[in-house]
């Protein structure tokens, strides 16, 4: 992978990271945040190495963890801080806050909290390019505590039927909310799961972007050739908890640690980009600089853009009499 693919990788994690950290302090600190907010800190490998695999066109559909996927599908982090902050200039208008973020000029659909539930909707995103008979393919993002839910079963089989064009993205951060995959799953490995339904299914470092990107250009690839649907386990870590508020109480001593420490995936994109590149350390912080100003600059972009309007609150919704303005 060439030195400028990999520099504006690491600025696209690295602007993830900041972001979410700056997110957690609007919450916690400042109230500008309300509502839920489910950070992506660890996981920022898999959005930007997978999405940085698909062609213009390409669906992207996930949960809640969202805002990584969708600073990665490139909307503008003013956009994406000012619908946490429920404000108008909000890329759905303030209206949906962080577990619905969408843009559908990006193709990219959301944005979901319902667990599973959005897994049936990449399928049908997936029907509709092979019904059209486009190349187009769909990938559809979940966690390891979604492959417990019944949409999951059923998406994955009718995916596999019909030889869908897409691919499941499984971020498997070891838990759901507060428990394990140990105490929830039956089957440990979320590949096995895929291969009963006959999809071939691969476990990827989730935390070397790299591995990420090959692993995800492979699987577009066969679904553009028509080998129906594939399936990416990608075993990565959350640092934070669940949502804001959860102490994490329920994971082992160390267990963070370990995986910060060892398998960080900005830190582990830095070294291979100073061992390999010869780069020196002055002009990836010269990069930290300028992502720290970005998120600034969308903090204070959000902080003095207006509430929507009042007279707005009945847009997009479906009124009594049927009328949808
Ligand atoms: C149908 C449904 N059941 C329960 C919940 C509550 N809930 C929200 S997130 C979550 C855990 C999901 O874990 P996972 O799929 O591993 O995603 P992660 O949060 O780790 O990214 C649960 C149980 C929900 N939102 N929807
Ligand atoms: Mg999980």
């Amino acid at each position: 992978m060439d030195k400028e693919t990999l520099l504006d990788w690491y600025r696209q994690m690295v602007l993830i990271r900041r972001f979410e950290e700056r997110s957690d302090e609007l919450y916690q600190l400042e109230g500008k945040i309300k509502g839920f907010l489910h950070l992506y800190i660890g996981q920022e490998a898999i959005a930007v190495g997978s999405i940085a695999a698909r062609k213009d066109g390409d669906h992207v559909i996930t949960a809640y963890r969202d805002h990584g996927h969708a600073l990665a599908v490139g909307i503008p982090a003013t956009e994406v801080m000012s619908e946490l902050m429920g404000k108008a200039t909000g890329v759905v208008g303030g209206r949906g806050g962080s577990m619905h973020m969408a843009s559908k000029e990006r193709t990219f659909w959301g944005g979901y909290g319902i667990v599973g539930a959005h897994i049936s909707l990449g399928v049908g995103l997936a029907l509709a390019e092979k019904y059209k008979g486009s190349d187009g393919v769909c990938l559809c993002y979940f966690g390891d505590g979604a492959t417990n839910i019944g949409y999951f079963h059923e998406s994955l089989n009718m995916a596999a039927v019909w030889e869908l064009p897409i691919v499941f993205i499984c971020e498997n951060n070891k838990y759901g909310m507060g428990t394990s995959i140990e105490k929830a799953s039956a089957a440990p490995k979320m590949v096995d799961k895929a291969k009963a339904y006959k999809i071939p299914a691969k476990q990827v470092d989730g935390m070397d972007i790299l591995a990420v990107y090959e692993a995800t250009e492979k699987a577009i690839a066969a679904c553009r050739k028509g080998k129906g649907p594939q399936f990416l386990e990608m075993m990565t870590y959350r640092y934070e908890g669940h949502s804001i508020g959860d102490r994490t109480r329920y994971r082992p001593e160390g267990e963070l640690d370990k995986w910060r420490d060892e398998k960080d995936p900005i830190a582990t994109l830095q070294n291979h980009l100073l061992k390999e590149f010869e780069m020196a350390e002055e002009d990836l912080i010269a990069i930290d600089d300028e992502v720290m100003k970005e998120v600034n600059e969308a903090v204070e972009f959000s902080d003095e853009s207006p509430l929507p309007e009042q007279d707005t609150l009945f847009n997009h919704i479906y009124p009594s009499n049927g009328e949808v303005s």
